[in-house]
């Protein structure tokens, strides 16, 4: 019921603003390039959908930008993901399982906003958002340090971070309605939150499966917690930052933090994801090859892996 057959939309976005190291702009056409969207077509037997376009939004980038908030980058952030949201709505209204390619993880804003639309209006239905990253991303402009918009996706997509009477161009675009309940978000892989954000998650009790929770319980245990917070059939976006694996998986990425995932813990759960036959978009986001370029090969390799388990190849 969640999607018209073996139909994928791609959206490759080169778009670097909600953060302040630049390549991870590069990442798109580098997995790409690395045969990531023929394996989906060939191995997979996947329909693509893709303009053959990494969109850059440069059209849409201001010549100035002061901070507002506290925020880097507002209005371009704000602009690039209300376009992108439009681009994912459409793949999403359409029936088809959305596949975006970042970019930083401030573009979450715009694909969860576009899935969970197009869900509302073809199924009627609220969707979930698993969010696997060594950060939780759900500072508001307040309680970051850094003003960084991509440690910001959270807040935004859930109203935390909403200001009375936005202008359209400071994200008033995202309307009054949250895309996605504070009920229905689910994270893995934690290990790098700030104060701030831990007092959101405790204040409202969000779902979050740390490193701590993994060692404890194994992969295994922690994606049957997950999925269980869920609820069968329900829609889930998977929101993947590839800084949830361990640096040595996934080093050329601008946050990474020691101690994480594993490639293979990884992949399951993003095949744990698909076997529940409810996954309706993916984002990955956070590759930047440019750094640690000895790494760049593997960061790459890795990435593809994790988008190949999350839309349906298997081992056996
Ligand atoms: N919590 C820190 C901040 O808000 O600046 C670090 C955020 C890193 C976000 C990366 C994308 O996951
Ligand atoms: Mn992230
Ligand atoms: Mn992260
Ligand atoms: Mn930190």
């Amino acid at each position: 019921f969640l999607s018209a057959g073996n139909e994928l939309g791609v959206v490759a976005v080169g778009f670097s603003g909600g953060q302040c190291k630049p390549g991870v702009d590069a990442a798109p056409s580098a997995l790409i390039e690395s045969g990531l969207l023929n394996q989906l077509k060939d191995d997979l037997s996947y329909t693509l959908h893709h303009d053959d376009t990494v969109h850059t939004y440069s059209e849409l980038l201001p010549s100035q930008d002061p901070p507002h908030r506290n925020m880097k980058n507002p209005i371009a952030v704000s602009a690039v993901t209300r376009q992108l949201s439009t681009q994912v709505y459409s793949h999403a209204r359409h029936g088809r399982l959305v596949l975006t390619l970042g970019g930083d993880h401030s573009i979450a804003i715009g694909t969860i906003a576009g899935t969970s639309r197009a869900i509302k209006e073809r199924l009627g239905r609220e969707m979930a958002v698993i969010w696997v990253d060594a950060h939780a991303d759900i500072n508001t402009p307040e309680t970051s340090e850094s003003g960084n918009i991509h440690g910001m996706p959270v807040a935004f997509l859930t109203g935390l971070a909403r200001e009375k009477g936005a202008r359209e161009e400071l994200f008033g675009w995202l309307g009054e309605e949250p895309c996605l309940s504070l009920k229905k978000l689910v994270y893995i892989g934690l290990r790098d939150v700030d104060k701030g954000e831990k007092r959101i998650l405790r204040e409202h009790g969000v779902r979050a499966f740390s490193m701590h929770d993994i060692d404890k319980h194994g992969i295994g245990r922690v994606m049957e917690m997950a999925l269980g917070h869920i609820g069968t059939d329900t829609p889930i976006h998977l929101s993947f930052d590839v800084d949830a694996l361990d640096p040595q998986w996934a080093p050329s990425t601008g946050t990474p933090v020691r101690g994480g995932l594993t490639l293979r813990e990884g992949d399951y759960i993003a095949e744990c994801v698909h076997e529940t036959g409810s996954l309706v978009a993916m984002d990955l986001v956070e590759v930047n090859p440019s750094l640690e370029a000895m790494g760049a090969q593997e960061t790459i390799r890795a990435g593809c892996s994790l988008v190949r388990c999350a839309l349906g190849d298997t081992l056996l």
